[in-house]
């Protein structure tokens, strides 16, 4: 049996639901309502609701696939979301989103969700590659004409005709500076397709930069199969995380929020060094982990950093390489923070595949080793941690050691068999490679990546 508001009942008593009437508004629309949105801001958000507060049910929204409404719409938009520790797995229902709606079937109901006065953010969890960014960083229209920036254009401009206040749109994905990227690319799009709408959206709406931080697993079959036997409901849209969550928010609203701050998430007038520890330390060690650890022939997180080479890589990188690039924020102490991340990727409870964050490396790397690069060189200080993790990275888009995901795939591959391993490092990093970035790297630093790739090789 399927869980939904009609059967929740029978759940088990350890297992908390929602008692908000999920009738209310919709306050929030979210466009990528994967795993990551339901364990994070909807969590928070459901937390709100559950204190009394009205008019934040959400509506979340697919982009590219129905999946997620398979998932969810049949169960009434509820889902479980299971804490993973050494102790106890805790499950609670989530109630906070209403329905899932897919962009390109859904457009009108979508577009009338954000137009309502109702509607006060637009929240983002679309992946890095969802921002459709050329490689210099600029809007990349083809792309975006398949993404969330036409519907989200039609919606502005209803919503300027009608004379309603802004929006805030909050991007919770891990780019460094991400609501000021959003709010430039969505300009960018507004300027060529709706000038006049452009104008309104840099004067009512804002894009705050936000931090967001918790680990969650792809969920398997397995993990389903064990939710059902303990709680006694089929959940297909069952989400498995940590205990940790963090969230982080420049405090520059367009108009009302949720009071999140009541719940941890802290409001702050600027995110940027939560945000450049979150992407250099735990995203930074996560992709090195993900890249030299499967190469080592691991599958998990937890795995990867038990192995002492790795775990002392890791450290570096964490503490020798990135930390300092990072001007602390106040109270924020970098070291507790690493002891911190090496306990979180610990808990094997959790079961983080490796694969699942090496996906789309050509959008990650950039905010998460390129930019501590960047800095240290100018310093004249190496990072060894990142230049093997590097080659690790290169040998993982070769393409013909296990699947690459990832938008750059194709372009990688091709590169690779014209340059070979003599030349993959320039064709990539040189100073007219494929990845174009802030950090020029220096003849000594192309050289250690070739040999540490020939030695992996
Ligand atoms: C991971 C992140 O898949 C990845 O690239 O590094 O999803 C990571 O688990 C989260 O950012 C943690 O907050």
């Amino acid at each position: 049996m399927r869980l939904s508001p009609d059967t929740i009942s029978r759940l088990p008593g350890g297992v908390t639901r929602p008692s908000y009437d999920r009738s209310q508004p919709i306050g929030i629309v979210h466009f990528g309502i994967g795993a990551f949105h339901r364990a994070h801001q909807a969590h928070y958000t459901d937390a709100c609701l559950e204190a009394g507060e009205r008019g934040w049910m959400i509506a979340g929204v697919s982009l590219r696939s129905s999946t997620v409404a398979r998932q969810m719409n049949p169960q009434g938009g509820m889902y479980t979301l299971t804490q993973r520790s050494d102790e106890e797995p805790e499950t609670q229902v989530v109630g906070s989103v209403r329905e899932v709606l897919v962009a390109d079937k859904d457009q009108s109901v979508i577009s009338d969700n954000i137009a309502s006065p109702d509607c006060h953010i637009v929240s983002f969890t679309v992946t890095e590659k969802g921002y459709c960014r050329a490689a210099d960083g600029s809007l990349d229209f083809d792309q975006a004409k398949n993404g969330f920036y036409p519907l989200l254009e039609k919606a502005l401009a209803r919503r300027q005709a009608a004379g309603l206040p802004g929006l805030t749109l909050l991007s919770c994905d891990n780019l460094s500076g991400n609501g000021k990227q959003l709010g430039r690319l969505m300009g960018q799009w507004l300027d060529k397709h709706s000038p006049q709408v452009a104008t309104w959206f840099r004067e009512h709406c804002t894009t705050p930069d936000s931090m967001v931080d918790r680990i969650v697993p792809a969920s398997t079959e397995q993990d389903l199969a064990e939710l059902e036997e303990r709680i006694g409901l089929r959940d297909e849209a069952g989400i498995f995380t940590e205990s940790f969550s963090q969230w982080t928010i420049e405090n520059s609203f367009a108009d009302a929020h949720p009071a999140w701050d009541k719940f941890g998430v802290q409001i702050v007038p600027s995110v940027e060094p939560y945000e450049t520890a979150k992407l250099r330390m735990l995203n930074g060690a996560h992709s090195l982990l993900a890249y030299a650890g499967l190469d080592a022939g691991y599958s998990f997180v937890h795995e990867a950093i038990a192995d002492p080479a790795l775990r002392a890589m890791t450290q570096r990188l964490m503490r020798d390489e990135a930390a300092p690039t990072i001007n602390p924020g106040k109270g924020q102490d970098l070291s507790a923070y690493a002891d911190e991340l090496i306990r979180r990727f610990d808990n094997p409870a959790l079961q983080h595949r490796l694969i699942q964050i090496a996906m789309d490396g050509s959008q990650k790397i950039g905010q998460r080793w390129l930019d501590t690069l960047a800095i240290q060189g100018k310093r004249d200080n190496s990072c060894p941690a990142i230049l093997t993790a590097l080659a690790h990275w290169l040998r993982h888009i070769r393409g013909d050691i296990r699947p690459v995901d990832d938008p750059r795939a194709q372009e990688f591959e091709n590169v690779w068999k014209e340059a070979g391993i003599e030349g993959i490092v320039k064709a990539m990093f040189g100073s007219d490679g494929l990845l174009q970035s802030q950090w020029k790297p220096s003849e000594d630093e192309l050289s250690t990546i070739k040999h540490a790739l020939q030695a992996i090789s």
